[in-house]
Formats: C-alpha cells, sequence, structure tokens
C-alpha cells in the first residue's frame, strides 16, 4: 500500500512534518496528591489506546501533567476506517453511491482528507468498545485526569489561510472547500453562511444608505424591503445548506446520531423496529424536567426584562428630565448598571440553562445541543433585544405610561440629595432619535467590542499566561526535551493552554446580528452598512481567531447550520410584524397616545397578533407531527435497518477476512525487543542514515511497553521535583 502521505492529496506533507505525523494529543493530568491513582489511569490509557491500533509517545507537559501523542499504527487501519465509515455513510443514505469492493481503490479515488483521518481517529479513541472504541471519555470517570483530546493545529495551513483571505476581497467556493478539508463541515459551513450573509446584506445596506438619505427613520419602504430582503435570504439559505451538503456528501449526516456519553438510563429494552437492545430514559421523567423552561423562560424575562425597565427609565429620567446637579456624571450611571448587571444575570441564567438541559438528560449530542441552544437563543433573544423593544414599543409610542416610573426616580433623587428646594426638572417628551442611538449603539460600538473581545482580549490573555507559566517554571520541562523536539513540544505545550473553539458561539453572534436588521433596523436605516463592514472583518477575524486564539476544533461534519436556521426563520417572520407595527407607532404624528389612535393600534395588533398566532399554531402541529411516525415510515425504517445489516455483515466481514493476516497493528509494535530486532535496526539505520526526525520521535519509545515506563518515569520526576 501507498505511503501514508500517498493518502493524502498533494502538498499536505508540509503540515504533518510539522507535528510529527501526531493525530492526536491526549493532556493528562497527574495531581499531585492522587499520583498512584493517575498513575494506574495512565497505564490503562495506553493500552486503551495501544488496543485499538494506535501508537502512542509519551512527553512531559506543563505542571504536573503528560502530553501522550498518538496515532494511527498503519495505514491498513486507516484504510479500514474510512473505508467502513464511506460504506456505513453510503448505507445511512449519506452518499449516493457505495465505495465499491476494493478497498485500495476507493481510497485512491477520493483521497482522505484531513479532516475526514481526524474525525475518524476521534470516534476511535471516544466511541464505547462495543462500537470498536476505546471509549475513552474526557474527564469522566475512569478517564478522569484525561483533561483534553485534541489535533494539532496544521501551521502551514494556518499560515497560508489568514495570508489569502486578508489579501481577498470576495471569498470562493474554493476557500469554504479547504476549511472543509482541513476543520470539517461543521466549521466550513459557518463560514460559509457568513459568506453569503455577507454577499446578501449588500442589498439592505445600499437601500438603506438611500432611505436614510431621502426618507429618513420609519420608512415605510425601508420596511417593505427589508422585509423582502430577509424572506429571500432565508428561502436562499434554506437551498444552499442542502445544496452545500451534497456538494460535501454529507447530506442527512445529521440523522447519524453519537450517543451521548453522559446519558443515563433506566431501564433497556428491545427495540420493536431493530430487535437490537436501547437504552431508554423514561419520558415522562424527560417531560417533567423540559416543563421546568417555562419558569426558566418567565425568569428569563422577569429578571432581564425588569432590568431594561428600571435601567431605561433611570436612564430617561437622567438625561431627559433630571435638570439638576451632577448631571454629567449621572449620566454614565444607566450604562455601567446595564454592562455590569447583564452580563452577570445573563450567566447565572446560562448556568442555570446548561444544568437545566443535562437534567433533561438527551441520549444523544444532537438533541442536547439542539435543547442548549433553544435556551441560549431565549435568553440572548431578550439580553439583545430588549432595550429596543422597550423604546420602540413603550417609550415612542406610549411615552406617558412611563410618567409613574419618572415620578419615582424624581422623588428618589429628592430623598438622595436631602435637599427642601425641589430639583429642576423639565417636561418630559418622547424623543424617536433614541432609538437611532440606541441601533448606532449597537451596530457600531457594540460590534467594535465584541470583535476586541472575541480575538484581542483572548490572544493577550493566553499570551500573559504563557509568559507566567515560562517565568515560574523556566527550569525542568524544557531540559528533558530533545533538541529536535523542544520547539514542537514547546508549541504543543503552548495549544493546550488555548481555549476550545465553540462554533455556536460564533453562530449565535451573526443570528442575533440578522435579529437586529430584520427587527429593528426600519428604526435606523444605516443598520446594514455597518454590519456589512463588520461582517468583511468578522470572516478574517474569525478565522484568526480559530487559528491563534484556539485549539484546532475537531472536524465533526455537518450538513447544515442546525438549529440556527429555526431561529433564523422565525427572526425572519417577527421581523414582519416588528417593523410593521414599528412604522405604525412611530412615525408621523401619532406620539400623543390618543384614544383614538390607541384603538387603531390595539385592532392592528389583534389582527397581527391572530394571523401570526395562526401560523405558531401551524408549525407547532407540524413540529408535533414530524415527531410522531407513521406506520409507513417506520417500515420503512425497518426494511432499511435490515439492508443495512446485511450488507454490513457481508462486506466488512469480507474485508475483515481479508485483512486478518496483518494482525492488530497496534500489538505488532509492542513486541518485545529483541536482539534480532535491534541488529536488524541498526542494519537498517546504517543503510538509509538515521531516519528523519519524525521516525525518530516515534521510535524513542518503542510500544506500549515503552511508553508505560517512560510515563511512569515523567510522573516519578515531576512529583520528586515537587517534594
Ligand atoms: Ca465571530
Amino acid at each position: 500500500m501507498s505511503s501514508l502521505r500517498g493518502l493524502y492529496g498533494k502538498g499536505e506533507d508540509h503540515g504533518l512534518e510539522g507535528n510529527f505525523g501526531v493525530d492526536y494529543v491526549i493532556h493528562y493530568r497527574v495531581p499531585p496528591n492522587e499520583k498512584a491513582k493517575a498513575e494506574a489511569a495512565f497505564v490503562q490509557l495506553i493500552e486503551a489506546l495501544t488496543n485499538i491500533g494506535l501508537t502512542t509517545a509519551v512527553r512531559c507537559g506543563d505542571k504536573d501533567s503528560l502530553l501522550v501523542f498518538t496515532r494511527l499504527a498503519s495505514n491498513d487501519l486507516l484504510a479500514r476506517q474510512v473505508y467502513s465509515s464511506r460504506l456505513q455513510d453510503w448505507l445511512q443514505g449519506v452518499r449516493i453511491s457505495g465505495p465499491g469492493n476494493d478497498v485500495t481503490q476507493a481510497i485512491r479515488d477520493e483521497p482522505v482528507t484531513e479532516a475526514e483521518r481526524l474525525r475518524l481517529v476521534y470516534l476511535l479513541i471516544t466511541e464505547s468498545r462495543n462500537d470498536g472504541g476505546a471509549g475513552i471519555t474526557q474527564g469522566h470517570g475512569q478517564w478522569k485526569y484525561v483533561e483534553a483530546i485534541f489535533p494539532l493545529h496544521n501551521n502551514a495551513f494556518n499560515k497560508e489561510w489568514l495570508h489569502k483571505w486578508g489579501k481577498k476581497y470576495v471569498l470562493e467556493q474554493s476557500d469554504l472547500d479547504e476549511i472543509r478539508d482541513k476543520f470539517g463541515e461543521g466549521v466550513a459551513f459557518y463560514f460559509a453562511f457568513l459568506k453569503d450573509y455577507f454577499r446578501f446584506q449588500i442589498f439592505p445596506a445600499v437601500v438603506g444608505f438611500s432611505a436614510w438619505l431621502l426618507m429618513g427613520q420609519f420608512s415605510t419602504f425601508y420596511a417593505i424591503c427589508s422585509c423582502l430582503w430577509s424572506v429571500v435570504f432565508f428561502e436562499y439559505w434554506k437551498r444552499k445548506e442542502t445544496d452545500l451538503a451534497i456538494t460535501w456528501g454529507v447530506r442527512g449526516v445529521s440523522k447519524i446520531q453519537h450517543p451521548r456519553p453522559e446519558f443515563q438510563w433506566d431501564f433497556e429494552m428491545e427495540d420493536s423496529v431493530t430487535g437490537e437492545p436501547v437504552k431508554v430514559y423514561n419520558p415522562a421523567k424527560r417531560l417533567q424536567t423540559q416543563l421546568l423552561q417555562i419558569p426558566f423562560a418567565i425568569a428569563c424575562v422577569v429578571v432581564l426584562g425588569g432590568l431594561v425597565a428600571t435601567v431605561n427609565s433611570l436612564e430617561i429620567f437622567i438625561n431627559e428630565v433630571y435638570a439638576g446637579p451632577g448631571k454629567k456624571y449621572l449620566g454614565f450611571l444607566p450604562s455601567i448598571l446595564l454592562a455590569t448587571l447583564t452580563p452577570t444575570f445573563s450567566t447565572i441564567l446560562m448556568s442555570a440553562a446548561k444544568k437545566l438541559t443535562e437534567k433533561e438528560n438527551y441520549d444523544t449530542m444532537d438533541a442536547h445541543h439542539a435543547a442548549l441552544v433553544q435556551k441560549q437563543f431565549v435568553l440572548n433573544f431578550m439580553t439583545s433585544y430588549m432595550a429596543l423593544t422597550f423604546t420602540a414599543f413603550v417609550y415612542i409610542p406610549f411615552g406617558n405610561i412611563l410618567q409613574p416610573f419618572l415620578h419615582f426616580w424624581g422623588k428618589t433623587a429628592q430623598t438622595l440629595t436631602m435637599s427642601e428646594v425641589p430639583l429642576t426638572m423639565r417636561e418630559f417628551e418622547a424623543n424617536p432619535q433614541r432609538i437611532a442611538n440606541q441601533m448606532y449603539y449597537t451596530t457600531v460600538t457594540a460590534q467594535i467590542i465584541n470583535t476586541l473581545t472575541e480575538v484581542v482580549v483572548p490572544y493577550i490573555k493566553h499570551k500573559a499566561s504563557v509568559k507566567a507559566k515560562e517565568l515560574s517554571s523556566k527550569d525542568a520541562v524544557k531540559s528533558n526535551d530533545q533538541p529536535e523536539e523542544a520547539e514542537f513540544l514547546k508549541r504543543v505545550r503552548n495549544q493546550t493552554g488555548l481555549e476550545v473553539y465553540d462554533v455556536t458561539a460564533d453562530y449565535r453572534e451573526m443570528v442575533m446580528q440578522y435579529g437586529y436588521l430584520s427587527l429593528f433596523s426600519v428604526s435606523w436605516p444605516l443598520t446594514a452598512c455597518f454590519f456589512l463592514l463588520n461582517n468583511w472583518v468578522e470572516l478574517r477575524s474569525d478565522a484568526l481567531k480559530i487559528v491563534i486564539g484556539c485549539r484546532r476544533p475537531i472536524p465533526w461534519r455537518a450538513d447544515s447550520i442546525g438549529p440556527w436556521l429555526t431561529a433564523l426563520g422565525f427572526l425572519s417572520w417577527l421581523g414582519s410584524v416588528t417593523s410593521a407595527a414599528i412604522v405604525y407607532l412611530c412615525s408621523g404624528d401619532k406620539q400623543d397616545g390618543s384614544v383614538s389612535y390607541i384603538t387603531a393600534g390595539g385592532v392592528l395588533l389583534s389582527i397581527l397578533l391572530a394571523e401570526h398566532l395562526y401560523f405558531a399554531a401551524q408549525l407547532a402541529v407540524r413540529y408535533v407531527m414530524s415527531k410522531v411516525e407513521s406506520p409507513g415510515l417506520q417500515n420503512e425504517r425497518k426494511e432499511r435497518f435490515q439492508m443495512r445489516k446485511k450488507l454490513l455483515e457481508e462486506t466488512v466481514g469480507h474485508v475483515a477476512d481479508e485483512k486478518a493476516t496483518l494482525a492488530a497493528p497496534g500489538v505488532e509494535t509492542t513486541e518485545q525487543i529483541t536482539r534480532q530486532s535491534l541488529e536488524e535496526e541498526a542494519r537498517q539505520a546504517s543503510i538509509h542514515g538515521h531516519g528523519s526526525p519524525e521516525e525518530l520521535f516515534w521510535q524513542r519509545q518503542r510500544g506500549m511497553q515503552d511508553t508505560i515506563l517512560v510515563g511512569r518515569k515523567l510522573i516519578e520526576e515531576q512529583s520528586s521535583g515537587k517534594s
């Protein structure tokens, strides 16, 4: 079979050499007071890795930790994994054509990408033993000392990526394909979405700019254009998403579910369709927990809504009514309150959301993730849009109902200043410009702050912590490194300290931005212009964030932007309602809150409400119906399952027979070092020279026993260095 590098397309060599061919690094913590336990678990770890066919090598990590390097022991194993995974994909309906019977040919026809290789190795490491993996679950149970399992950045590619995107104005499909090959479809879908979203924004930016010049705030023309735009964009993206999934050969992968290791089941039963044992958690119990979402949502509304109403009315009081002493400085008070209290409250609510989702105890990663995203969305919706909603729907049209609030603040101010003379107050009058100022803040100021906190701050923090570590442990760690490995090991230790890349956070940022555009941009039509600028930078700064601020993500596959599509659809729909309502309520001279006007508004709103309640009900029914499997669908599933099972048994059994003579590759490398083998090696070395640095790296520990011995020695040294 071709060499390891032969499996890849051209131009990949450099990256592999840069990382000595390491597939994954396992950061293994050895707490000084649990040394014996950690050592025993370390031995189990190396054994488990070796048994599934990985070669291991151990080096010293930073303080009280080891770095376990792993890579697939043989090309045959890689070929078998790739083939089996592609075959499964075909059987699951993800791939349109099967990989054929010849393993070597199949891989030659479609070279293995880095992302595919890394994903398969990750699955090998983490999948349960029943599924043929090592069952290593990071930080859980037996593996609680495993702090992280991550692939290493391909530096050559990263450099080129940043360089290329920095010079280009418009990104092409090939740019996305490259990301897909290196980081998997999960990340590639995000960049694909952002790229198209950016392109589409040119339209509202141009229309918005013209509307701002010619018509100002609250123009009906802009509202109509903006709504049409969001409908078109949403429908376009739905199609594009499917198209991309087909191009990348991942359509339907979201149906292949990965079991969640933390899932706790009540009992096992036989699946009525497949006859296989399935682990079941009582659905009634889950429903009970899910019902807690209602008080959660109410808590979000009360806490964040209350905060927004309080702080906003205070701000209105200070800026627009109050004319007493210290007005200049008091003006900052509401912003400070909002800036400190909002993150505090949302952190508390977010951790509640996480706990709640964990309690809901989903059996698959996707279900868990979707449930969490749903709650996050509610929370973000409140924190992002509350203040604007308040201004657009309370302050501008019905400013009068704020009087009691303003009165309250006035009294408070009077008490606080303890002055006998009544404080000077101005007559309150709602100012429609207020919403434009708020929009300016969210589109310009907040976006700049966001970019800084997203990329610059974490980078500086990381650099500082690296420096601090270097200063505190200058001695032991470095002196053990072989000179030719020192640079590499430094890089790896560096990466262990980086954050985990979370594509969800990036999606959330963009979806929330889409919400501002769709819900409120009618009150300040320049919105899209600034978002357009921001997103040109965002595409590049997010790339930079992955490269310098995060560990390389596990290259998961995806066939869409996942639960965010629903959020996008919801925001598009809501945008049509809010835009219409804002134009109606805020434009013209209808700001006096007269009775006839409010009745008219009430009528309009109730029509809208009824109409949209109908849509919501329709959606809900569709959702529920899609959960109930009809007999026809069940039959189809049964047939498919049987076909899959039969074909898998036939084909994989056949492949396994073919390879049986090669024996398990991991075990092969653990043979005892005999005199003959040493002599043979010396002979080989004298013929070929001493081999590449990559060979040397892996040959320092030849097999499982060596790695275990060296690891134990390192643990011993680290702890004796302490005492
Ligand atoms: Ca981002």
